[in-house]
């Protein structure tokens, strides 16, 4: 069990997202319910606070909130084809044993490893596997990232990889055994203009009456789905979009999901939330990349609709309540009694306002030098950090999207605020992530504001969130 360092006098590091003791973390792996518990692997350089040479980190949760760590589950073996590194891949129960299949790396080789665990997932055993790219697509960019699934008797996998000069695309195998692997067909391939020249970290499920591809789009950075239907071990998809609306200059800032299938039936999602802000602030702060909250998966009318899991209710301290109550365009006010770095807040606003522009701000400082507005204007959602910070070092812009409303629906805005983490889920169908690192300790408050018209707040509950740790 590691220790865990509280970086007390950093007010950037979140409290109520999993992030590891101390120094880098991408990816989530391996995601899997054993036993109950809930274990979350992932991408780990131990030594420092940048990407380096790839671990797998491991951690456990037995309700979806609070996170114990466990030993590094993974380590590259010298001589074997993950020398250089443990890179993505998934956990699946094969005949009652716990086994991890990911890429290693060797030089620039990217293979298929497998681990498996007999001691209740604490150290992990690798075996040979044999997995060859195939020959009848030309060079491929990458071949990593597998992600395997039963359907009766049979194992399949999904392979990231870019066929050149096309785009990004899943490679579809299958074994009896796990160990021997025989490439079938792409699954999916991309255009290179619209999605990426390689696609990354490939998830596949049913949900509701309908599959789902959930794929890590680069070269900039951005994770996608697409709904569908899978039928004889094709996928036709019939609609797609972005998993989170927020991105910035290098990308966005949730990348690399993962997904699960949980004993309530439930297909939970976590994604690795990058800094926003460059190496040498990484280095002084001694640790980078955060997992997003678990965000739960659903269908609605054929619609993917994404919403943070209901368990993190858990954090929740006393409640404030607001509204009804007509936002002004004059209103300048922060709110009273509500301050805090880490919030939960629900807000649903009327349909039909008549402002340009609308929402809350967070992470105010007393006189407005530093806030983050989370906004709706006309159609547009959006997380305004142009001012989120005055240090410059950090990275600024405006994130979003449209997200257009119907005439009778109110805009309803659920907020998870973590000191340099910030989550919106809007109306259960879009998503922003974002990173803010405001530079002054009272950056606190809240406002509710308006512009160039009024809008009128239904409800808005406000709740301090407790540390997990
Ligand atoms: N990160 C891993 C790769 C994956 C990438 C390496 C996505 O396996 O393709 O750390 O962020």
């Amino acid at each position: 069990m590691s220790a865990r360092p509280n970086f007390p006098e950093d007010p950037h590091r979140p409290r109520c997202h999993f992030l590891p003791p101390a120094n880098w973390m991408n990816d989530p792996n391996g995601l899997i319910q054993w036993e109950g518990q809930y274990h979350l692997f992932y991408q780990y350089n131990p030594a420092e606070p940048v990407w380096g040479t790839m671990h797998w980190g491991h951690a456990v949760s037995d309700d979806l909130v609070h996170w114990r760590d466990l030993p590094i589950a993974l380590a590259p073996t010298p001589g074997s084809l993950d020398e250089a590194g443990c890179w993505s891949g998934c956990a699946v129960d094969h005949e009652g044993i716990p086994t991890l299949i990911y890429t290693g790396l060797k030089q620039n080789r990217e293979s298929v490893c497998l681990a498996s665990s007999t001691d209740g997932l604490i150290t992990w055993v690798k075996k040979e596997i044999v997995a060859a790219p195939p020959d009848d697509l030309g060079p491929l960019l990458g071949f990593r990232d597998p992600y395997v699934w039963r359907e009766d008797s049979t194992w399949y996998m999904l392979i990231g990889t870019g066929v050149q000069n096309v785009g990004g695309a899943v490679l579809l195998y299958r074994s009896a055994d796990l160990v021997h692997w025989e490439y079938m067909h792409p699954l999916l391939t991309g255009k290179a203009a619209e999605s990426g020249a390689m696609w990354e970290c490939p998830q596949f499920f049913r949900l509701g009456d309908k599959h789902v591809l959930v794929v890590s789009a680069i070269v900039h950075a951005y994770a996608m789905y697409f709904v569908g239907t899978y039928e004889e071990h094709t996928f036709t998809p019939e609609s797609q979009g972005l998993l989170d609306l927020g991105l910035f200059s290098d990308g966005a800032y949730f990348f690399a999901p993962a997904t699960m299938r949980d004993d309530q039936g439930r297909r939970l999602m976590w994604g690795w939330v990058r800094e926003g802000r460059g190496e040498a602030n990484q280095k002084a702060a001694g640790w980078a990349g955060v997992q997003s909250v678990p965000r739960v998966l659903s269908l609605q009318a054929g619609e993917l609709t994404i919403k943070p899991a209901p368990e993190l209710a858990a954090l929740r301290g006393d409640r404030r309540q607001f509204g009804p109550m007509e936002i002004a365009p004059t209103e300048t006010g922060l709110l009273e009694g509500v301050q805090g770095d880490c919030l939960e807040i629900r807000a649903t606003f009327a349909p039909g306002a008549d402002a340009e522009r609308f929402g809350i701000e967070v992470r105010c400082s007393p006189s407005g030098e530093e806030h983050t507005a989370i906004f709706y204007e006309r159609g547009y959602l959006g997380v305004d950090c142009d001012y989120a910070s005055l240090d410059d070092a950090v990275y600024q812009g405006v994130l979003g999207d449209r997200m257009p409303l119907e005439e009778d629906e109110p805009l309803e805005l659920h907020i998870l605020l973590d000191r340099s983490v910030l989550e919106v889920f809007a109306n259960g169908r879009a998503c922003i992530t974002a990173r803010i690192y405001p530079s002054r300790e009272d950056s606190l408050g809240v406002r509710l504001f308006a512009r160039g018209g009024s809008a009128s707040l239904e409800t808005m509950d406000v709740w301090p969130m407790k540390s997990i740790w």
